[in-house]
């Protein structure tokens, strides 16, 4: 008898201990499952639901926050674009925020996203600065049911559910080549300013560039430098310095980045080189409309920065209201931007660019 007690009570405790792990277990899937789907009515597919089933028609989650951040605060273009991010989530009625770092490093963004984390947004939506210093942050953010967005700069794609791109990466990389062989007859030294050595999307169009230097149509043109500012004003500024004396015989540039482009611009402009090393690349008009009024820069392109956000922003809400989990061929709505489809490996493309000169850029402002 005293033995059946002490079974029974040893089966009780058991039991206890069991519904203890159970109950703890359930909180936590109950935490994550509320902070990424709690207050839809109707889907339950989110981005971190396993099931990775869609439903298209979910109505947009109610009351969604979301965390936008940039490579970095106070470069014009991060700003434009993230305003789009920003816009698109109060259209669908959430709210959103804007944290980033002070400069472009690679892991700068890191502690910020460790931070935001834990106030448990909805969905975060980032430029990276770094493909993988982001992606063990980021995946834990996943695994916690935040839905994760990259835009203009991707980070691993294992480590984020869309990545909206502002052009297909190999027209961009391609075309910028193309625009520069046009202005030089395709002959001489040429050299490339980018942003940090780390930045996807620069890497990523800088790998097309090579390629496109390799076709016979360049033969006649040598690329002798990548040089790095860091998406900094300044040291833009003196690596433009940099590359001319070091290279006397430089017939261009291509800097495919905004701020690269504006910096080496503003250097040329008062140098004797002004006209005779061309330069190219990516800017937004409004940084750039002096340099081609003053014969600085022939031609240039862009896409709208706002649209890039805006897209970033209704993918964002679609993750998090279960319209879509990231998977190819899924269609989402974007607002004033139609429905768009969603290609392999999660990418998104905005359109093609545009390619400014003197006879459209009075026609933009961003
Ligand atoms: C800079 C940033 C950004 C890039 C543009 C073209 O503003 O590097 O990521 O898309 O240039």
């Amino acid at each position: 008898m005293s033995l059946f007690r002490r079974s029974r009570a040893l089966l009780a405790a058991a039991l206890a201990i069991a519904l203890a792990i159970f109950v703890a277990a359930c909180g936590d899937t109950k935490n994550s499952t509320s902070s990424s789907s709690g207050g839809s009515s109707g889907s339950s597919s989110t981005a971190s639901d396993s099931s990775g089933k869609a439903n298209p028609s979910a109505p947009y989650k109610k009351g969604m926050t979301v965390v936008v951040m940039p490579k970095q605060l106070g470069n014009p273009y991060e700003e434009t674009e993230d305003r789009g991010t920003v816009e698109a989530i109060r259209e669908i009625g959430g709210s959103a925020s804007i944290k980033g770092p002070t400069d472009a490093g690679a892991s700068s963004q890191v502690p910020l996203l460790q931070s935001i984390i834990q106030t448990k947004p909805d969905a975060i939506v980032l430029a990276g600065n770094d493909p993988n210093a982001v992606a063990p942050v980021l995946k834990q953010a996943i695994s916690r049911g935040i839905g994760v967005v990259s835009q203009d700069s991707d980070v691993a794609p294992d480590a984020r559910k869309v990545f909206i791109n502002q052009a297909s990466t190999e027209q961009i990389g391609r075309s910028e080549v193309d625009i520069l062989g046009r202005e030089i007859g395709y002959r001489g030294q040429v050299a490339i300013l980018s942003a940090t050595a780390n930045a996807t999307n620069q890497n990523a169009w800088i790998r097309y560039m090579r390629d496109e230097l390799s076709q016979p149509r360049y033969r006649g043109m040598q690329l002798v430098k990548v040089a790095y500012g860091n998406d900094d004003d300044q040291l833009s500024f003196q690596q433009t310095q940099g590359l001319l004396s070091a290279y006397p015989n430089l017939r261009g540039i291509i800097s495919p980045t905004t701020v690269g482009i504006a910096a080496a611009a503003r250097y040329l402009s008062t140098s004797p080189k002004k006209g005779q090393v061309r330069l190219t690349g990516l800017g937004t008009p409004n940084q750039m409309r002096k340099f081609i009024k003053d014969g600085t820069v022939q031609e240039f392109a862009l896409w709208n920065p706002e649209d890039v956000g805006y897209l970033g922003g209704y993918a964002a809400a679609a993750l998090v209201s279960g319209q879509i989990t990231g998977a190819q061929g899924e269609t989402f709505r974007a607002g004033r931007l139609g429905e768009r489809r969603i290609g392999a490996n999660g990418e998104v493309v905005l359109g093609p660019p545009t390619v400014f000169d003197a006879s459209n850029i009075d026609r933009f402002n961003f």
